[in-house]
């Protein structure tokens, strides 16, 4: 296990301030969930008294939720989790759900992308923002100011980013076994234009040495949200460290001034206010995934992924899902329906769907082009009769891919995508 898991050491270990150096400071800090920023901003106003007492507040591994993706409990005390708008979304106790009726184009406007929120969004001043990497498989710590990322060489990608509890709740509507976590429908997903510097461009700046193996990537929230990722997927060109959505600025909710963006892979490995990434020779086990972003169920003896509880989540699922509240209601006669389909391994070639008991699908028209990493519209008419129907939409990719007609329970309900039974009210 490296230092970054959430180590628990006895109270007999913890730092005196004169005898330790700040650096072991920090590493007892960051195992009791401390952000690199609230360190540093508590041993600015109240020395290491201030950083030892926030300590103790947070108590041993940290306060970071585990899969319950259950609300912050600094939230519940009237702090606003979120600097945006909520009004046009569906709003959870810390993140909001975008309506997929709302989205035109094929970008989600920054102002209707989902937020989802572990603790609420700092607010971070570019001027003093340091990305620091470190660990046992790069010679020595740098930091790079905001102004010297920007100096790197950039990509832009356009890509979705859905998060792994997306659908949770069509577990308990649809399928009758409630999975413990946040209650999200369709709207945990946003497709925009990433513009940052590779992380590999940054891991071989830092000098990644030739025995890495996975580099964890941490936030600046209160939480110090944070997952690792293999260093093959972290050196992949599109996983970008991204300072531009769609053109602009990150907004705050969304990670200014950096965040990572890790096209096809579950949101959560997309870590916002990043400021700090540690390389290591060793794999890093933290809570992302081992009690979290982990599958838990029959189907995943938990032995085979020690010290995980279950299969750590990596790749979403191929996913449709029609642009329209749930139960959706609609005037009789001719009308058109849209939606979105998306495949982590391919891109989406063919849409279909079908109406109620019906056995045959049709073909959908495919409204936007197949962009690698980004999501596809579909449209289909529909001449809608006065009653209670169901429709259903299924996704194919240019893999071969398709939705399954049934997946098995896991216990935080991540990854869904059977055909979902979309309710339509026509009068
Ligand atoms: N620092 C930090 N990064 C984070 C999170 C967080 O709470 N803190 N949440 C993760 C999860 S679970 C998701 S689904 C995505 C959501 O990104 P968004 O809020 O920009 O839509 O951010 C990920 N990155
Ligand atoms: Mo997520």
């Amino acid at each position: 296990m490296s230092t970054a898991s959430s180590g628990r050491r006895p109270a007999s270990s913890r730092p005196g301030h004169e005898s330790r150096s700040l650096e072991e400071l920090w590493r007892f800090s960051r195992s009791h969930g401390l952000s690199r920023r609230r360190f540093v901003q508590l041993l600015a106003s109240g020395g290491v008294a201030a950083v030892l007492s926030a300590c103790d507040a947070v108590g041993e591994g940290g306060e970071q939720n585990s899969g319950a993706e259950a609300p912050n409990p600094s939230v519940a005390q009237g702090e606003r989790p979120w600097v945006k708008d909520p009004t046009p979304f569906v709003q959870h106790p810390t993140n909001l759900e975008t309506p997929l009726a709302s989205l035109e184009g094929l970008l989600t406007p920054n102002d209707l992308f989902f937020v989802r929120n572990h603790a609420p969004t700092p607010r971070i001043d570019a001027s003093a923002y340091r990305l620091r990497i470190e660990g046992n498989a790069v010679p020595e710590p740098i930091e790079l100011s905001l102004a010297e990322l920007k100096s790197m060489p950039s990509r832009s990608v356009v890509a979705y980013l859905e998060c792994a509890g997306n659908w949770r709740s069509f577990f308990g509507r649809l399928l009758g076994q409630t999975a413990s976590g946040g209650p999200w429908g369709t709207g945990a997903i946003g497709c925009a234009e990433w513009t940052g510097v590779p992380l590999g461009e940054v891991l071989t700046r830092a000098g990644v040495e030739s025995n890495a193996v996975d580099v964890l990537l941490a936030g600046a929230d209160d939480v110090a949200f944070s997952r690792p990722l293999p260093l093959e997927k972290a050196m992949h060109p599109d996983t970008l460290l991204a300072y531009e959505m769609n053109g602009e600025d990150l907004p705050p909710d969304h990670g200014y001034p950096v965040r990572s963006v890790v096209p096809g892979w579950v949101a959560s490995n997309s870590i916002k206010w990043l400021d700090r990434i540690e390389v290591s020779s060793e794999n890093i086990w933290v809570r992302t995934n081992t009690s979290s972003y982990v599958l838990i169920g029959a189907e995943w003896p938990p032995e085979q992924y020690a010290p995980a509880e279950g299969g750590p989540i990596t790749t979403q699922t191929i996913k449709s899902a029609l642009a329209l509240d749930w139960p959706a209601r609609i005037e009789a006669g001719p009308t058109v329906l849209r939606g979105f389909a998306h495949s982590p391994h391919a891109v989406i070639s063919r849409v279909e769907w079908r109406l109620d008991d019906e056995t045959q699908w049709n073909e959908a028209r495919l409204v936007s082009p197949p962009i690698e990493h980004a999501w596809r519209r579909f449209e289909f008419d529909w001449e809608a009769a006065a009653g209670s129907h169901v429709i259903r939409t299924r996704a194919i990719d240019a893999s071969g891919n398709t939705q399954p007609d049934e997946v098995p329970f896991n216990e935080s309900g991540y990854l869904l995508n059977i055909p979902l039974p979309h309710p339509v009210e026509v009068a």
